[in-house]
């Protein structure tokens, strides 16, 4: 090869390379269609108590379904194709993505009845995009309107140094911030360290095999009475949340957060296994409204297992699933 070529291919791909590596991860856009919309809501759709058949669903299983107010993603701006979502999310909205770096433009149609908004904790946002809280356009989107959110997931936005590689934020709506969660206006956004993404189109913790978010949180549906006080993990009592299914050995990250009021003081048990909080090992971790933690566990026995609040009371009135292990 003549020598005068050979070196002009040679600064051609150091050229290439030079530029490739001056480049780090490109930083994404991240799109999402979420709307509002008021669906019918069952706690126990089995209509049995699941955990301890014999004791029923007491007061509870009274009356078992409600109109709810849920976030229901779209695949686009169409909003006419529902995003699937796994069976343990219950009455969670999307689970929303990002690495650190990456902007989230949500767009939010109110399909619903009454103004409502997307609140996001932990996101960079200006008032446009803040969804609370007075004159900004995201404040309060009327029946009918929609509205775009740019939540940019800066580095404060990411995992701190004695975090795991992805951390959970919820979101909710927040023009009556004490009634909207309640209504089921609740989701969650995962944001995942610069560099721990396994693709650059799938934002997901490389580091971890499966993740799954749990809410704990008492739906007061009738004004306080009893029966109407609904003790969930996602939306459901007495072992009708399902799906939470991992196996012997798996690196599974456990988003456990929490919403409502004064009794939504939970700790979230797990049977069988523990969990490793922030490098303190355990495996009751305890949660407050708006809580939000994010702790790592790598199965290692079989079975079919307890996952419960250990408070005393929200056990009895079924705040209570199983999740399996497989061998
Ligand atoms: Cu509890």
């Amino acid at each position: 090869m003549n020598s005068n070529y050979a070196g002009r291919i040679t600064g051609l791909i150091a050229f290439v390379m030079g530029c490739w590596m001056s480049f780090p991860a490109q930083a994404v856009v991240r799109e999402y269609w979420i709307a509002a919309e008021k669906t019918a809501w069952n706690y126990a759709p089995s209509g049995r108590n699941l955990i301890k058949p014999e004791a029923g669903l007491g007061v509870w299983g009274e009356t078992p379904a409600y109109t709810k107010y849920r976030y229901i993603g779209y695949t686009d701006g169409s909003y006419a194709k529902p995003l699937a979502q796994p069976e343990w999310m219950g009455i969670l909205g999307p689970q929303l993505r990002a690495v650190v770096g990456d902007t989230l433009r949500v767009h939010f149609l109110n399909k619903t009845d009454r103004p409502l908004s997307m609140h996001p904790h932990g996101m960079l946002y200006d008032k446009n995009s803040e969804g609370a809280d007075g004159d900004g356009a995201g404040a309060s989107v009327p029946p009918g309107k929609s509205h775009t959110y740019t939540w940019i997931a800066d580095k404060d936005a990411g995992p701190g140094p004695a975090d795991p590689s992805s951390i959970v934020w919820l979101y909710h709506s927040h023009v009556m911030e004490e009634e909207e969660p309640n209504l089921g206006l609740i989701g969650t956004i995962v944001i995942t360290r610069k560099g721990m993404a396994r693709s650059g189109s799938d934002p997901a913790p490389r580091d971890v095999d499966q993740e799954f978010t749990a809410l704990y949180m008492i739906f007061n549906e009738e004004e306080g009475k009893e029966g109407g006080m609904k003790h969930t993990i996602n939306g459901r009592i007495f072992g009708n949340l399902n799906g939470y299914e991992t196996r012997l050995g798996k690196r599974v990250r456990w988003h456990v957060v929490a919403l409502g009021n004064e009794t939504d003081n939970h700790t979230v048990h797990w049977h069988g296994q523990t969990v490793l909080d922030h490098g303190r090992r355990t495996d009751v971790v305890e949660v407050l409204p708006a809580s939000m933690t994010s702790v790592d566990m790598v199965p290692r026995s079989p079975g079919h297992w307890l996952f419960h609040c250990h408070v005393d009371d929200h056990m009895m009135a079924g705040m209570s699933t199983r999740w399996r292990v497989l061998p």
